[in-house]
């Protein structure tokens, strides 16, 4: 890009993206490719795949279906690609990821093992200053985050962890060379989605696995089954309709949403289309093909919940197991749904025992275990499954000082706020690809990624038309988003649940509903909306 100062010296590199994942990959692959900027791309793993590069724990696979849960920018790449099966494993999609930087030539433009330590603003250059843990300091005109919602992962501060004598490990930086559990006696801390995943594995390996359960979850079958030829066939004919559908719905899924309350009919109507979404579908669709009014209303929330506490009491052989994996103080689909395969079986092995941390909470960790209020359980493993720092944890882990040195993690002392989530005020040309305030995490992902990398390459070439060098989101812009953020968070029941969604895993965390739940489709146009204004909420300026 041209500096039109005339004494400011040029920046290394129009721009830096930090992770190589989903986000990242297609971040690099639009401002060299498309914009023909020069792009430095850092990477904390030895290769690309983010999310799944780290999550290597038994048991990883995606939970959104392989044919969406994908790039849809190169019709080739999307011609060219077969997925082995409705719910991809963790190593097929990191191959995949692989695949991409491969075919794109990604690679050249990224370094690998390596993090980014700090980012300081330079005002009077309208750029940024990025430093590294190799010791690299550079300079750029936009500096992009790319680093995932979900990266930074939380190991909770359990005493004497330091003591303990045998291994343990975090499913989100999972040995590259895999467990062996043959013979151990493991305990696996928590059951979110990747606990939910990560038991049935384990405990068809190991001695003996005790499942350490805080707050009991809903899950719904994955139904996963290998795709065929002809199925395949079919969708790549139809790519096009499937992606347009996808980018009309509300959670980036190409499935009709229900226009019908739970309420509207019978039981009779009720139980048939749950027992037909459990035992034939599965997976998303039980919460977005069923009725439309489980997020908002809780009496048409209790029909479902009951259904699937009913579920898991036919599934599981022990009452009292059966009652402990039942949720009753939440609604369903308020903490991130978990889909699984075969977790409530796995509690009807012999060698494996559910542990109540509701009644008998960890007191602390042991040298040869761990200990809850009521005895020691000795252990050869402990897997940590209790998730992440979500949605700031990640950025924040990085120094980012902006205009007048104010620190990110500073301004998000109470809460992130951010403008549309993809700019900060006071952060100028800093873009968060699915930050805080953006549907993100509530819809499919990579279409989600897709959305803010073009709307902030299109940005950057409206810059660069007009020789312009610098955008901010104005404070009013983002403090009118984050308010609109809140008011459609709090027209729905998730912010009362407990969850990741609202920093509630995080001691400390201020809480705060941090995805925008008013829905893909109506955000996107919102994005393009600002754009149409001339990027209205921002100041655009150039020196
Ligand atoms: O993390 P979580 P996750 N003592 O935060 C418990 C995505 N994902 O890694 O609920 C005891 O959901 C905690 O208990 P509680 C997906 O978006 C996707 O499972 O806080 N327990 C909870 O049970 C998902 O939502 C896929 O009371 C403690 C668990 O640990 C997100 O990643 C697969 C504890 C953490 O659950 C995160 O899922 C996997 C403590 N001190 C993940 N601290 C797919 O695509 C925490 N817990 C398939």
């Amino acid at each position: 890009m041209t500096d039109t100062s005339p004494s400011a010296p040029a920046p290394d590199v129009d721009a830096v993206v930090v992770g190589a994942g989903f986000s990242g990959l297609y971040m690099v692959y639009r401002l060299r490719e498309v914009l023909g900027l020069t792009v430095r791309g850092f990477e904390a793993g030895d290769g690309p795949g983010g999310t799944w590069y780290w999550n290597r724990y038994p048991g990883a696979r995606c939970d959104s279906e392989s044919f969406y849960y994908s790039y849809s920018f190169s019709d080739e790449l999307q011609q060219e690609w077969t997925w082995s099966s409705k719910y991809p494993e963790q190593p097929e999609i990191l191959r995949y990821l692989n695949h991409v930087a491969d075919r794109f030539d990604l690679r050249r433009s990224i370094a690998f093992n390596t993090r980014v330590t700090a980012a300081t603003f330079l005002d009077d250059r309208d750029c940024w200053e990025v430093r590294t843990d190799g010791g690299e300091v550079l300079t750029c005109r936009f500096f992009i985050s790319a680093v995932g919602c979900l990266s930074a992962a939380n190991v909770p501060p359990i005493p004497g962890l330091d003591r303990f004598e045998g291994d343990w490990y975090h499913t989100g930086a999972w040995p590259h060379e895999g467990v062996d559990f043959t013979g151990k006696r493991v305990g696996l801390i928590g059951t979110g989605s990747t606990g939910i995943q990560a038991t049935p594995p384990i405990a068809a390996q190991a001695d003996h696995l005790h499942v350490f359960q805080r707050t009991p979850n809903y899950s719904i079958p994955a139904r996963n089954r290998p795709l065929s030829g002809p199925e395949w066939e079919d969708i790549k004919a139809h790519y096009g309709e499937i992606r347009d559908k996808c980018r009309a719905s509300w959670g980036g899924f190409p499935y009709e949403r229900s226009e019908v309350s739970a309420l509207a009919v019978s039981p009779e109507e009720r139980e048939a289309k749950y027992q037909q979404l459990w035992s034939e579908e599965g997976g998303f669709k039980f919460l977005y093909g069923s009725y439309n009014d489980f997020l908002t209303n809780e009496a048409a929330n209790d029909t479902v919940a009951e259904f699937i506490r009913r579920k898991i009491h036919e599934i599981v052989n022990d009452v009292a197991v059966a009652d402990t994996l039942s949720p009753r103080d939440y609604p369903y689909g308020t903490k991130r749904p978990p889909i699984d395969t075969d977790y409530y079986e796995t509690f009807n092995r012999a060698n494996v025992t559910l542990v109540d941390l509701r009644d008998t909470p960890i007191v602390e960790i042991t040298p040869k275990g761990l200990r809850t209020s009521d005895r020691e359980y000795e252990l050869d493993t402990i897997v940590f499954a209790t998730g992440f720092d979500a949605m700031t944890g990640s950025l924040l882990r990085i120094d980012i000082r902006g205009t007048d040195g104010i620190s990110l993690r500073d301004k998000w002392a109470h809460g992130p706020l951010t403008y549309l989530g993809v700019q900060i005020a006071g952060f100028p040309n800093l873009f968060v690809i699915t930050g805080p305030g953006s549907p993100s995490v509530l819809t499919n992902m990579p279409l989600a990624i897709e959305q803010h990398v073009e709307w902030i390459s299109d940005c950057i070439d409206h810059l660069r038309d007009r020789g312009l060098t610098r955008v901010e989101a104005t404070e009013d812009a983002e403090a009118k988003w984050g308010e609109h953020v809140q008011e459609v968070a709090d027209a729905t029941l998730f912010p009362k649940t407990n969850s990741w969604y609202v920093g509630a895993n995080i001691p400390g965390k201020s809480r705060v509903f941090m995805p925008y739940v008013g829905g893909f489709a109506p955000y996107q146009q919102l994005c393009d909306d600002v754009a149409a204004k001339g990027y209205e909420g921002f100041v655009l300026s150039g020196r």
